[in-house]
């Protein structure tokens, strides 16, 4: 089984990946990415992000302990744009409508050097709850109608700054991918009266086939449709639909498989392994949402090693995205790796 040629669905967008298990074996000529230094200082007087440091925009920072949320200082979103930003095209095929929103920054802790994986549960749990109270108090604005929460990790994920850190871009209307889950999950409530993402991890718990972290309240799984070589879903047991419905037990169930996922990542090549990853809410519109599972995608680039990564190109731009080896195959590579133990801890 899935030894050729097919291709898989994802009910959440709504579009196919071709995947090409054959092919996993193909010769790699091309460019490797360069291995980042793996040693950080506790502090760097150069971060815009460690504490008491100033930024780029001239702000000091506090001399923070725990979590710290400032405003991106060069924020995409604006909560106001000027009334008069001159005329839009009035034909249909050139549709252009204001945007508005608010950008923060949140850094997981004052240490410079100390990712996810290397933190203590108790402090990824302080991350956690501190995605959740901004959250909330930007769904509470009338102007804000999503809450995208992020991290985007490493070097070739874009990351400007290696300091942990997570970003949260709130707007006006509901961004694209946010959108395509919308109208999924809602048709699915409405047909099966389930919800989308509870029937899919209860049948991913009975064939254990792409597990890669579970708990009471969490499963995480490389989706049957995963595009990025080790991408994985992690999906709310419960009825939660947005961060600030989970209760403290949630939270620390949550935080258990955050980091445990991030262990295994980091242990497969064992590099700090880069990805961008960020949590789905449902839109923040004041309304109950049945159909939302509240959950979050992590989109790691690297394919074989430290240095060769997944380049969506060619054909994954031009007709549709495209793998080499399963999510099968995926999930068993990371659950071979210990979800306890830090590659990092054995070598110090
Ligand atoms: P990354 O998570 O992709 O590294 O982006 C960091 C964000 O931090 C980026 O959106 C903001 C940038 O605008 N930033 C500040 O707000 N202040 C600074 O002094 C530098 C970077
Ligand atoms: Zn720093």
């Amino acid at each position: 089984m899935y030894s050729s040629s097919h291709r898989r669905f994802n009910p959440l967008t709504c579009e196919w990946v071709l995947v090409s298990p054959h092919r996993s074996k193909r010769p790699w000529l091309g460019q490797v990415e360069k291995k980042v230094s793996e040693s950080l200082p506790m502090y760097d007087p150069q971060c815009y992000l460690c504490p008491g440091n100033e930024r780029a925009g001239g702000i000091k920072n506090e001399k923070y302990t725990g979590t710290y949320v400032f405003d991106n200082d060069f924020a995409s979103l604006l909560p106001t744009v000027p009334v008069d930003d001159g005329e839009y095209p009035s034909h249909p095929l050139m549709k252009a409508e204001q945007e508005t929103g608010i950008c923060k920054v949140v850094c997981f802790s004052p240490r410079h050097d100390l990712t996810l994986p290397e933190m203590e549960r108790q402090d990824i749990q302080n991350v956690i709850a501190t995605w959740t109270k901004e959250s909330f108090d930007l769904s509470s604005r009338s102007d804000i109608a999503y809450v995208q929460v992020f991290e985007n990790k490493g070097a070739v994920m874009g990351c400007s700054n290696p300091h942990p850190h997570s970003q949260i871009w709130s707007q006006s209307r509901i961004p694209n991918e946010p959108a395509k889950e919308l109208v999924s999950q809602t048709q699915y409530f409405n047909e099966h009266h389930k919800t989308l993402l509870h029937e899919y991890a209860a049948e991913e718990l009975r064939l254990k086939e792409r597990l890669v972290a579970v708990n009471d309240h969490f499963t995480a799984l490389v989706p049957f449709w995963a595009i990025w070589p080790f991408e994985t879903l992690v999906i709310a047991n419960g009825p939660a639909s947005r961060l600030s419905d989970l209760t403290p037990v949630e939270i620390e169930a949550l935080a258990d498989v955050m980091k445990r996922i991030t262990t295994r990542y980091d242990n497969l090549f064992e590099t700090s392994f880069p990805y961008s990853m960020g949590f789905h809410q449902a839109p923040a519109d004041g309304e109950k949402h049945p159909e939302w599972t509240l959950h979050a995608h992590f989109y790691p680039p690297l394919l074989r090693s430290a240095t060769v990564k997944k380049f969506m190109v060619g054909y994954e731009l031009l007709s549709m995205p495209q793998r080499d080896i399963t999510p099968e195959v995926a999930a068993a590579r990371l659950c071979e790796l210990s979800d306890t133990v830090h590659y990092r801890s054995i070598q110090k």
